[in-house]
């Protein structure tokens, strides 16, 4: 199994475990769950050969932990990043530190500064617990940019967060009043 294999995989698991589970006629349901079975002959319909032991390499080696298997081994889902309506998982709720990290591109700064921050297609606007991380975020869609939310002050004024079980930090909308940008 070559790094160039894994990405792929990783990158078609994504796809169908967060966003488009009916590309392969597969199930989640509402904790995001998938049987792998299914997985797997939905794949090779679309002319992809996933096998057990790729998909358990892919798991593991996720730099993100981006997907779980679940105890029995029988199902696997993405852990957080969904935007397919039939999927509501139930995070953590969860006390958030007093900051968190947003990366994002330069060239959303004015629209955020007039919306704050918002989830858009994705379930929940996602934050980053330290710096470097928020960096490679933002570098996804250009020039990066790491905003500072004063997470604490928003979970004292009512604002919930939730964390998901690879440590990303979610909440449902960010306000322009918790941004700060030095
Ligand atoms: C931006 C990856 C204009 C937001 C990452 C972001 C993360 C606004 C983009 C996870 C806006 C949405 C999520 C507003 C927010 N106006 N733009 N009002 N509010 N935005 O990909 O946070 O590798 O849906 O700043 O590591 O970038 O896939 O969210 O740039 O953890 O596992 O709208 O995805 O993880 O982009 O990334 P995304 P994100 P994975």
């Amino acid at each position: 199994m070559d790094t160039k294999q894994l990405n792929e995989t990783s990158k078609f698991l994504s796809y169908v475990l967060r966003h488009e589970p009916q590309a392969i006629g597969l199930q989640l349901d509402s904790e995001g769950w998938a049987d792998i079975e299914s997985l797997i002959a939905g794949a090779a319909k679309d002319g992809r050969t996933l096998d057990i032991s790729l998909i358990q390499t892919v798991v593991s080696s996720s730099d993100k932990k981006r997907f779980s298997i679940s105890d029995d081994g029988q199902r696997i889902r993405a852990v957080q990043g969904h935007s397919t309506a039939s999927v509501n998982l139930q995070h953590v709720e969860k006390e958030p530190p007093e900051l968190l990290y947003h990366g994002t591109a330069t060239r959303f700064l004015e629209s955020i500064l007039q919306q704050g921050l918002i989830a858009g297609s994705r379930h929940h606007v996602h934050l980053s617990q330290d710096i470097p991380t928020a960096i490679a975020v933002g570098q996804r869609y250009g020039k990066p940019v790491v905003l500072k939310i004063e997470a604490l002050r928003m979970h004292q004024q009512g604002f919930k967060f939730f964390q998901a079980e690879n440590g990303v930090w979610l909440t449902n909308h960010v306000p322009m009043s918790f941004i700060h940008q030095d």
